[in-house]
């Protein structure tokens, strides 16, 4: 044993230094006497707004090179140039739905249509409002697209194309990851060994793990395949570091969670919404309305003073575990291992595992300490059960029902125009979007949370699917006038459902493995959705979203859009109609109680009941574990 942990010491100092310990673990790092890690949500941090003014004067010149292409052919172009003149340039945001690998490839080929670095994406698609974006949010697998391109130095879906079949290839899935190594048994047990190695690490070093340590592990083999183990020792605030950050050549990435309260399993549109940014993780909702450095999650502190003082934690927001965070609902997937071709020792140490948690948190990502003790910003008359626990549990982004990121775009001092919302989410029973996140988050705005936001009038979800606002892109909240009763004029929503062009995308949220031609298929499909099948169903759509863009601006500025706007909001905005019949149409709730894992020998069911009660802390996995299977796998694979 001593010898097998000599051995991986010695690894580990090799590792790449981005966690203080070079490893998964956390680990004590000074800081100033006087520091106070967390604020008031009162407005966008020093460091966000300092950032803007960067990607402000990149978007700028995007969005005109994108805008003057989409309007070359209007009858009069010289709109464009007008608005240019007035000062005023449009902000765009980017959200990902949630929906597993499904939203993660879906959403990666609607993306890529979006970047001009995709081969064809100027000629027949949308090329350019990437570049012309502001902010890119994600949650759970769209936060798994979101977070891999924005983490492996901003690479594109080309790339990603163009790298295929390499060994250190981008989102290679091809094997599920309970088996990474398919027929080869002996890299699977080597893959899950490190994995074990590194959730030990981190609670050797004093720190709760829950699955979603190991989930998050085992995911980022898949999205961080050029780093040392998966990236184990990378973080999310070692993005600030990255010159394409740093040079604003990015748009500003945002992953979300939702919060859990003590006490209770609920999770609806009462639930505190938590985003993470590469500077900061917190909330902007009344019930906790504050944020914390990301980068010194981890340490223990009160009112945001760390207790001891001059002595910070980093190394904690492990990139991994962060996206494993806005996905958690597939912690559960880890509890199939029992019915797929693994091998049965590794089952069998795996199960010993699973028997240590009880099944109400099997969903959990467990932040302890929770960095926003005693904090003192909740507003009055919300509960204060977040900041009054010891432990801050959150759960996957598209539990409370809104499976599009959108609450962190709309807030008011981001100042979005137009929000481009890429839904694959699996609404109906055969995993088609129908609108139902849109419909919570219109919902959210009218409840105690939605004080800070709002968001455009959007049908019922027969209506969605009758009149086929699910099966085109279709634009919601185009007149401003007819919004005057919210809080404030959200802005222009851009909802480019998954729909079927050349593939059958609708796959399920619970297949987790995609062989390489699938994923192409994906991709391409995800390309053909969101530009009316490359502009061969209207060879106007590219003009019909630069009318989109600009129509908050005109609006403000009482400008005339050009004339052939006129037709294309006649085209693409809802009307305002809602369906006469009912179709009852079936729809699945995103966090259904009973998921059906699809992997590549089998497929079973998992139903986990979410009850009320008083939680429990998860026991800490007894040690026996660990020793087990290192001990076994050390065995195997002949290191003792
Ligand atoms: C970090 O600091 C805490 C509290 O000061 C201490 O208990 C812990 O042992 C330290 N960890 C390491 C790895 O030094
Ligand atoms: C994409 O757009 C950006 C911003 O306008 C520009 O700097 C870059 O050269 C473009 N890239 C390609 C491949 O067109
Ligand atoms: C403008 O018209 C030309 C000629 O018909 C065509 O090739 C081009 O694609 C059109 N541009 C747009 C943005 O529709
Ligand atoms: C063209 O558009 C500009 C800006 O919107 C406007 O000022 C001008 O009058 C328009 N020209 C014609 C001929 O309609
Ligand atoms: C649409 O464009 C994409 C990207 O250029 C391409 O991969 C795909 O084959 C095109 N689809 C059709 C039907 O031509
Ligand atoms: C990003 O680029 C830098 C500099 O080229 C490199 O050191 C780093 O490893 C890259 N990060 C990732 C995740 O590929
Ligand atoms: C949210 O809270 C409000 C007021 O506290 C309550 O009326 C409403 O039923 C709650 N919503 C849900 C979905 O529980
Ligand atoms: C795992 O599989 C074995 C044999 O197929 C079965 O007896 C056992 O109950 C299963 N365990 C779980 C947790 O499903
Ligand atoms: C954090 O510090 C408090 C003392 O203020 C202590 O009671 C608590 O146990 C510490 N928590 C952790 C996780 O170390
Ligand atoms: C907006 O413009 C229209 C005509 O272009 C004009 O009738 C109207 O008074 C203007 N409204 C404001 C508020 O300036
Ligand atoms: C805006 O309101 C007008 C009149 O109230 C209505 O005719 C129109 O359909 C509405 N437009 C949209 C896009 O909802
Ligand atoms: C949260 C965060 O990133 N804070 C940083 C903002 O920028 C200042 C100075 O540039 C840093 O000191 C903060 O740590």
């Amino acid at each position: 044993m001593l010898l097998l942990f000599a051995v991986i010491a010695l690894i580990l100092n090799e590792a790449v230094a981005w966690s203080p310990t070079n490893s998964y673990a956390p680990g004590n790092v000074s800081c100033a006497d006087d520091v106070n890690l967390v604020r008031e949500a009162s407005g966008l941090s020093a460091n966000e707004t300092a950032w803007l003014k960067k990607r402000d004067a990149y978007t700028k010149d995007a969005l005109k090179s994108f805008l003057d292409r989409a309007t070359e052919n209007f009858t009069n172009s010289s709109f464009v140039d007008a608005l240019w003149n007035s000062g005023k340039t449009p902000k765009l945001g980017v959200g990902c739905s949630g929906g597993g690998y499904r939203a993660m490839l879906s959403g990666a080929g609607m993306l890529s249509a979006l970047d001009n670095r995709t081969s064809g994406a100027d000629k027949h698609g949308l090329g350019g409002v990437l570049q012309s974006a502001t902010y890119l949010a994600g949650l759970s697998g769209g936060n798994w697209l979101v977070g891999s391109l924005a983490w492996n130095n901003w690479t594109s879906v080309q790339d990603v194309i163009d790298n295929r079949g390499q060994d250190d290839e981008l989102w290679d899935i091809s094997n599920s990851i309970l088996n990474p190594g398919g027929i080869n048994i002996f890299s699977s047990a080597s893959r899950w060994d490190q994995i074990s190695d590194a959730v030990e690490a981190k609670q050797h070093a004093g720190f709760n793990t829950s699955l979603t340590d190991i989930w998050g592990r085992a995911l980022s083999y898949n999205f961080f395949p050029t780093l040392y183990r998966g990236g184990e020792a990378y973080t999310w605030s070692t993005l600030r570091d990255a010159d394409v950050f740093k040079n604003a050549e990015m748009p500003f990435p945002i992953s979300v969670a939702d919060g859990r309260y003590p006490g209770t399993e609920i999770i609806d549109l009462n639930s505190t919404l938590f985003e993470f940014n590469p500077f900061e993780m917190g909330s902007w909702d009344p019930s906790l309305n504050a944020f914390t450095d990301v980068k010194y999650l981890g340490t223990n502190v009160t009112n945001g003073t760390p207790v001891a003082k001059g002595q910070c934690v980093a190394g904690f927001d492990n990139t991994g575990f962060i996206m494993g965070t806005s996905s958690t609902l597939f912690n559960q997937f880890l509890l199939q291992l029992n019915t797929t071709s693994l091998s049965s020792f590794l089952k069998g140490i795996v199960e010993d595992f699973l028997d240590d948690l009880s099944d109400e948190y099997d969903d959990i990502a467990i932040y302890n300490p929770n960095p926003f003790r005693d904090t003192e910003f909740v507003a009055s008359n919300y509960s204060h059960s977040v900041v009054d626990s010891s432990n801050l549990f959150l759960v996957d982004g598209g539990e409370d029902g809104e499976n599009i990121p959108f609450v962190p775009l709309l807030q008011e001092d981001r100042d979005l125009d137009v929000i481009f919302a890429l839904d694959n989410s699996a609404d109906t029973e055969d995993y088609w979007p129908a609108g139902l996140s849109l419909i919570a988050t219109y919902e959210r705005q009218f409840g105690p949370q939605g004080k800070d936001f709002a968001f455009p009038y959007v049908p019922d979800v027969d209506t969605f699917v009758q009149h086929g606002l699910n099966s085109k892109p279709t634009f919601f909240g185009c007149e401003a006038s007819n919004m005057t009763d919210l809080t404030r004029t959200p802005p222009l929503i851009v909802y480019m459902p998954n729909n079927r062009q050349s593939y059958n995308s609708n796959t399920s949220t619970f297949k987790m493995s995609y062989d390489s031609a699938q994923r192409m298929q994906m991709f391409q499909n995800g390309f053909e959705a969101v530009t009316r099948n490359n502009l061969t169903d209207d060879s106007g759509f590219a003009g019909c979203v630069a009318c989109a863009i600009m129509k908050r601006k005109q609006e403000s500025l009482n400008m005339t859009l050009p004339s052939e706007c006129t037709q294309c909001f006649q085209d693409y905005c809802w009307d305002g109609k809602t369906a006469s019949s009912s179709a009852n149409v079936s729809t699945l709730g995103p966090a259904s109680g009973s998921v059906s894992f699809v992997t590549d020998s089998a497929t079973s069911t998992s139903s986990s009941s979410k009850k009320n009660g008083e939680p429990q802390m998860p026991q800490s996995h007894s040690m026996s574990w660990y020793v087990v299977f290192t001990t076994v796998l050390g065995v195997a694979l002949g290191i003792m």
